[in-house]
């Protein structure tokens, strides 16, 4: 097993508050533990059960009580690291929490970095490297979705069936290698074209993983919309109103905005990144001309878009650039300006399938956009993979393994083959952590706080 002494952390939330946790983990815990705190019904907590409170005294470096609290032991390996472990629940104050500590450090226990307790749990085998990420995913998560998805992640759900898809390619190379190797045995045949189709069919289930990675920033900044149009139509009217304060700018002159300005707002619960963005014209000054093509970005890369369009005044040029830029794109088309009189702009109602009209300066209408963007808000019920690591582990896997699949349809020599799906089983293990090089380990463990 993998163990280097004991660490000590303060685990808990933000100081002062209720509760403190401070904890523990390493050979010699329950020794430190005897020391530290004293249970009042008198047995030494190296005694007591695993996993039950115990109410005591929490004693200072120089023993005197500090707290009367809670503390329970977890006995390796059935904890979190898999080594013995304590944790000490006593009252949420800098002073306390720093005593306790500081009585920890006296008998013999180190401060724990970063990450250093789901490090020592992946090092003992408690879980796979994407499950730790995972962890690191829940405790940053910032919506519901975002944490339910790491929860899911945590229990294995992409991890399993890697771990099986591996064994998979394992066996077909193993499989290979006997035909080779022990070929007057009476072994079945390798047949080429199911083992095409096998990576085939591995290839396109990491292919669509790593699609679904391509959304999952999603899952914590928001579903992105851009709101787009030519300059003066109200954007920012818009975007500030949706915002629910004067989040940007808004003056009557045209080209006011010249960067994409961001906020994220709660809409029943689902998050929304909105970004307003610079009126898109020809014939701009530098600065403007830049911000314009962060416009079209924001367009391109948004998941939703919001085309806004004059209503008190004809189509132009310049609208009709938007029309072109929003084609093929999931867009509500807005007529903003309804308090002043209307002018005709039917070309807006054929181009696109959901047209609102509405007046961002008195508000009317704008709840039909919110509405809009509760309803189209795409349907997230997959679980996503979330960290760069594993998805370029996967994207590369899925490549190894199509250059696999044209080997074995071409009937290119074995060794092609082989290798491609070796190099594949060994990518799909590194996601699972498997041969992972101590930098990286290192790189995902300071990624976390301290404490957990
Ligand atoms: N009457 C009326 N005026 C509006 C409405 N919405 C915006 N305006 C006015 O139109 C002008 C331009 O508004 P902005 O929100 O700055 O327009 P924008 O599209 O962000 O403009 P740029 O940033 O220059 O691209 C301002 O004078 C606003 O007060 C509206 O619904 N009705
Ligand atoms: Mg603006």
């Amino acid at each position: 097993m993998f163990q280097t002494g004991v660490i000590a952390a303060y685990s808990g939330g933000k100081l002062p508050g209720a509760i403190g946790i401070v904890r523990m983990s390493g050979n010699g815990v329950l020794e430190i533990m005897d020391r530290i705190f004293k249970p009042k019904r008198g047995k030494a907590m190296s005694e007591c059960k695993s996993n039950e409170m115990i109410y005591g005294d929490l004693l200072a470096s120089d023993g005197q009580c500090i707290d009367i609290c809670l503390a329970c032991v977890f006995r390796g390996p059935h904890s979190y690291t898999g080594e013995d472990m304590a944790e000490i629940y006593c009252h949420g104050s800098e002073a306390i929490v720093s005593a306790a500590l500081r009585s920890a450090y006296a008998c013999g226990a180190r401060p724990a970095e970063a990450g250093a307790f789901t490090k020592r749990g992946f090092m003992n085998g408690k879980m796979d490297l994407s499950a730790a990420e995972a962890v690191a995913d829940l405790i940053y998560a910032q919506t519901e979705q975002g944490a339910k998805n790491a929860a899911a992640l945590l229990k294995g759900h992409h991890a399993k069936p890697l771990a099986a898809m591996k064994e998979r390619l394992l066996g077909l190379i193993a499989h290979f290698y006997a035909v080779c190797d022990y070929s007057d045995e009476d072994i079945e045949p390798f047949e080429y074209q199911q083992a095409a189709q096998a990576v085939s069919e591995d290839a396109a289930a990491l292919e669509k993983l790593y699609r679904g990675y391509l959304r999952s920033a999603a899952l914590n900044d928001g579903i992105s919309v851009a709101v787009v149009g030519k300059p003066n139509v109200g954007k920012s009217s818009l975007f500030n109103c949706l915002a629910g304060f004067e989040r940007a700018i808004v003056t009557d002159e045209a080209g006011t905005t010249r960067d994409v300005v961001g906020h994220r707002i709660a809409l029943e619960g689902q998050l929304f990144n909105l970004m307003d963005t610079a009126g898109i014209r020809e014939g701009a000054g530098l600065a403007e001309s830049m911000g314009i093509g962060r416009s079209y970005e924001a367009a391109n890369e948004a998941s939703l878009v919001i085309a806004v369009f004059d209503g008190s005044r004809p189509l132009d040029g310049e609208d009709r650039e938007i029309l072109e830029l929003c084609k093929g794109k999931q867009t509500v088309a807005v007529i903003n300006k309804t308090d002043l009189q209307g002018c005709d702009l039917t070309e807006v109602r054929e181009a696109f399938g959901e047209v609102l009209e509405l007046s961002a300066k008195t508000g009317e209408g704008v709840d039909r956009l919110t509405d809009w963007l509760l309803r189209n808000a795409p349907d997230e019920t997959e679980i996503l993979i979330t960290g760069e690591r594993q998805a370029a582990l996967i994207r590369q896997a899925a490549d190894a393994l199509r250059e696999a699949q044209q080997s074995a349809e071409l009937g290119l020599t074995a060794d092609a083959f082989l290798l491609d799906a070796e190099r594949a089983a060994r990518l799909i293990g590194q996601v699972l952590g498997d041969d992972v090089d101590i930098d990286i380990t290192h790189g995902i463990f300071s990624r976390f706080c301290v404490g957990k």
